[in-house]
């Protein structure tokens, strides 16, 4: 079976993140600098703590490269925990004599409570250490690969973010459909780009600052609403034939995966539950110069589980980090008596390095549903087979 794979490891606080990557086509040019500049780009964003003052993320190419091209075998990148100094003692690999305090009040919203039960701990740490965010490094950089794959095919990933608590743009990606031109989408992105809260509206990304600074001042955190996009794919990534084969479950399993996210939704939609069916399906038209095409793009650029040539557009809710401080009530674990929830060091809003992340686990959903579609090992094995799609009905 030809698909990409990857596995990851590592602790929040632990020495490295490790990530295996096996799957890929050879002959792709994969540089370090590459996969580093998707890296800091998880990093950016107003509101984070100061863990991200401390890490310059950098994975390092252990394996599956050559001469800077893939060979088809597994890749493996190593990124040090710049912290991991810091915590040599806390998170020692072997037994230590003076092991800290246990950590018990868990956090509400946190996999905390749960994850004690179920790995029947009594330190929370031992369950904070991997489900923190802090993994999604290593996702972004096995996503960099994939997106790297889809560059090839001029297929292109974006983000954007919609809302930080009670701050909001109105302008959603779906308002783009395959017709729009290629710098009306690189204007709008590059805005969002180089804002602090990857919003591409100046009004709105005030008011979300403001509200990140309020919220850093109550001891608060936020959770907010973004979209990340996929243009140039090709009809017929997917399919409707068989439940775990269509192109939106995949994508909602994997945004679903990442840390904090509560909710996701194709094109409009919740939306179209309060819309009739003629101002929710987009029209089909057809010229010589534009060929087939849609003058709107509600279904975020899929029908019947399969890519229909529009840009694929998912929106994803964050939920505001479990991690406060000024605490929530809890219990101490061990002695049942009621306690302010642990904290420690954490960010107050994380959702502009969530949409990096959320790109990176749509690049890797697509790459996957590429190769499903036109096979090959090798990069120009499947260059090959791509000339070869047909656009349209009657194509073939
Ligand atoms: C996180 C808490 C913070 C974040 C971390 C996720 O880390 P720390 O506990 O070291 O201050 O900065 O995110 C990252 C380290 C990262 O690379 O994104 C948490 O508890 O989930």
């Amino acid at each position: 079976m030809n698909k990409i794979r990857f596995l990851t490891a590592g602790e929040s606080h632990g020495r490295a993140l490790v990530t295996i990557v096996e799957g890929v086509p050879a002959g792709l040019p994969l540089s370090e600098e590459y996969i580093a500049a998707q890296l800091e780009r998880r990093q950016r964003g107003y509101g984070r703590g100061g863990r991200m003052k401390i890490e310059r993320d950098r994975a390092r190419i252990l394996t599956g490269i050559r001469y800077g091209r893939t060979l088809g075998s597994p890749i493996s990148l190593l990124l040090d925990n710049k912290d991991w100094p810091n915590w040599t003692h806390k998170m020692s690999v072997t037994a230590v004599e003076d092991p800290v305090d246990k950590l018990q009040m868990p956090r509400p919203g946190h996999a905390d409570f749960a994850g004690m039960v179920k790995y029947r701990t009594d330190d929370l740490r031992d369950i904070l250490e991997r489900s923190s965010a802090r993994e999604t490094a290593m996702r972004v950089a096995a996503g960099a690969i994939a997106r790297r794959l889809l560059a090839e095919f001029q297929i292109k990933i974006w983000g954007h973010v919609v809302r930080i608590g009670s701050a909001a743009t109105d302008f959603s990606a779906s308002s783009f459909t395959r017709q729009a031109p290629q710098r009306e989408l690189e204007t709008f992105f590059s805005r969002a780009e180089k804002s602090p809260v990857a919003c591409a509206d100046r009004v709105a990304e005030e008011k979300m600052i403001a509200l990140i600074d309020q919220g850093k001042e109550k001891g608060e955190s936020l959770g907010g609403l973004f979209e990340v996009v996929a243009t140039g794919c090709p009809v017929g990534l997917g399919s409707h034939v068989h439940w775990d084969r269509k192109l939106d479950a995949h994508i909602a399993a994997a945004m679903m995966s990442i840390n904090a996210i509560k909710s996701v939704e194709i094109g409009l939609g919740r939306d179209v539950a309060h819309l009739f069916g003629s101002q929710v399906h987009d029209e089909i038209f057809y010229d010589e110069t534009k060929g087939f095409h849609r003058i709107r793009n509600h279904a975020g650029g899929i029908e019947g589980g399969m890519s229909n040539g529009e840009p694929i557009v998912a929106r994803l809710a964050m939920k505001p980090l479990p991690t406060m401080s000024t605490p929530l009530r809890s219990v101490d674990l061990a002695t049942k008596q009621a306690r302010e929830a642990h904290y420690e060091r954490a960010d107050v809003c994380a959702v502009p390095a969530a949409v990096v992340v959320a790109e990176a686990m749509l690049a890797i959903v697509l790459a996957n549903a590429l190769i499903d579609k036109i096979g090959g090992d090798s990069l120009s094995e499947m260059q090959e087979h791509f000339k070869g799609l047909p656009n349209a009905p009657m194509e073939w």
